[in-house]
């Protein structure tokens, strides 16, 4: 596949297990992954992105608190003009049972996510992210 991905888990998050898995099943399909870990803040995955010219920003969040994190994402991707870079958030996307899941989706989209997948398994969403990659190119 040979496209760069910058990943990491955002804002004070420490869940790391996922993250182990998320960087090597990215290598297992040949993706060039450049792993920022936990308790990474967007404007440190923005930069990330800017420097290694990555071609997918796929963030994670396993404590539901990405919500807070992320909202500036569409004023961050305008600034740098990232438009061709595909931006990717999976994991629990809302903290508890109480949030309406169909809101999930549609509100991270307008935060300026191309794809969200919130409590999906791993393999799908990158199966997902490769179809769209291929459609892109
Ligand atoms: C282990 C654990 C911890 C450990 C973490 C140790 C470490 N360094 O990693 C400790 C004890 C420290 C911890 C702390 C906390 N935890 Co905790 N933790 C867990 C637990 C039991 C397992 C997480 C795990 O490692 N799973 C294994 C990995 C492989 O699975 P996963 O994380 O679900 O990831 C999969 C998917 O989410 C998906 N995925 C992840 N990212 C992405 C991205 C994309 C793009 C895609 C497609 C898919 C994807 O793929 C992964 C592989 O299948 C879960 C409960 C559970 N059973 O899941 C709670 C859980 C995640 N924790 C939770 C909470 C609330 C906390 C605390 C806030 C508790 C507290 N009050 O202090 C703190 C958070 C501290 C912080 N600052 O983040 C909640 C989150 C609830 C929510 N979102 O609504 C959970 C779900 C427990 C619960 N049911 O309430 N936790």
């Amino acid at each position: 596949m040979n496209k760069k991905v910058v990943t990491g888990v955002v804002g004070n998050d420490i869940h790391v297990v996922a993250n182990r898995l998320i960087d090597i099943s990215l290598q297992a399909r040949g993706f060039e992954v450049f792993n920022l870990g936990v308790n990474t803040y967007l404007e440190e995955f923005i930069d990330a992105v800017v420097e290694t010219d990555a071609d997918v920003l796929l963030i994670s969040s396993l404590n539901g608190e990405a919500e807070g994190w992320c909202r500036e994402l569409q004023f961050l991707r305008a600034e740098y003009e990232l438009k061709d870079v595909i931006f990717m958030i999976g994991g629990n996307l809302s903290v508890g049972e109480a949030a309406n899941i169909e809101e999930i989706v549609p509100k991270y989209k307008s935060y300026g996510f191309d794809l969200v997948f919130h409590q999906v398994d791993l393999n799908i969403g990158l199966d997902t992210l490769e179809e769209f990659i291929g459609h892109k190119s």
